[in-house]
């Protein structure tokens, strides 16, 4: 995965996006593309667009399917990844241990050593959305120590919550080649920063 400039630097962000299958990682893709609404299927292996993001940021977004069959293959799309989004449903309090389960997994894999991540508590828009600091908690963010990652709300359907989601992709980009600094906030937003 990549693509490297004149400069030596890649030119596209290779961007993972994960989660359990009905999160709304097709949706959320279409949405960031702009495009209308669109009815979506079940992603049988993966979906892949090219996003030019504001801040010149080029990005590659894999949307990657997330039904348990596909799961195990997950690890295929690691290599050479620059960050990882996880999406999840916050509606789907049922399914929130297995999907940190399969977060916990997606992060332990070598491949995602130095990578950072970010977490997207998707459909908040609806009245039964478990709330961002419950998630967090019930995520166990905080014992990924050795990544940068971040927490955000957002929802597909809307749009509300995206330009900051994009914002967060920046500067986690930006975290991979700058010293981080320990900080974290809560609310709309939760953060790690890895201590180099
Ligand atoms: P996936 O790619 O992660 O499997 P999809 O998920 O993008 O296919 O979305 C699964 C369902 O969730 C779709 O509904 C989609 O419309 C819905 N969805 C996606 N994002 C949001 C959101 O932000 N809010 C709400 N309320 N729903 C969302 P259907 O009914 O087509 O299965």
């Amino acid at each position: 995965m990549g693509s490297v400039n004149s400069r030596g630097r890649k030119a596209e962000a290779q961007v993972v996006m994960m989660g359990l299958d009905l999160a709304g990682k097709t949706t959320l893709l279409y949405k960031l593309k702009g495009h209308q609404l669109v009815e979506t299927l079940p992603t049988v292996g993966f979906n892949v667009e090219p996003l030019e993001a504001p801040g010149h940021m080029s990005l590659t977004l894999w949307d990657i399917g997330g039904q348990a069959s596909l799961r195990t293959s997950w690890k295929d799309y690691l290599e050479g990844v620059d960050i990882l989004v996880y999406v999840l449903d916050s509606t789907d309090e049922a399914r929130l241990p297995e999907s940190a389960a399969e977060l916990e997994e997606v992060v332990n894999d070598p491949n995602m050593a130095g990578v950072p991540f970010l977490v997207l508590a998707n459909k908040q828009e609806a009245h039964d959305a478990l709330p961002l600091l419950e998630i967090r908690n019930r995520l166990s963010l905080e014992r990924f120590q050795d990544h940068c990652w971040e927490l955000r709300g957002c929802s597909a359907l809307t749009g509300v919550g995206l330009p900051e989601a994009l914002q967060s992709l920046r500067s986690l980009l930006k975290s991979r080649s700058c010293l981080c600094l320990q900080g974290r906030a809560s609310g709309a937003e939760c953060r790690h920063s890895k201590r180099s």
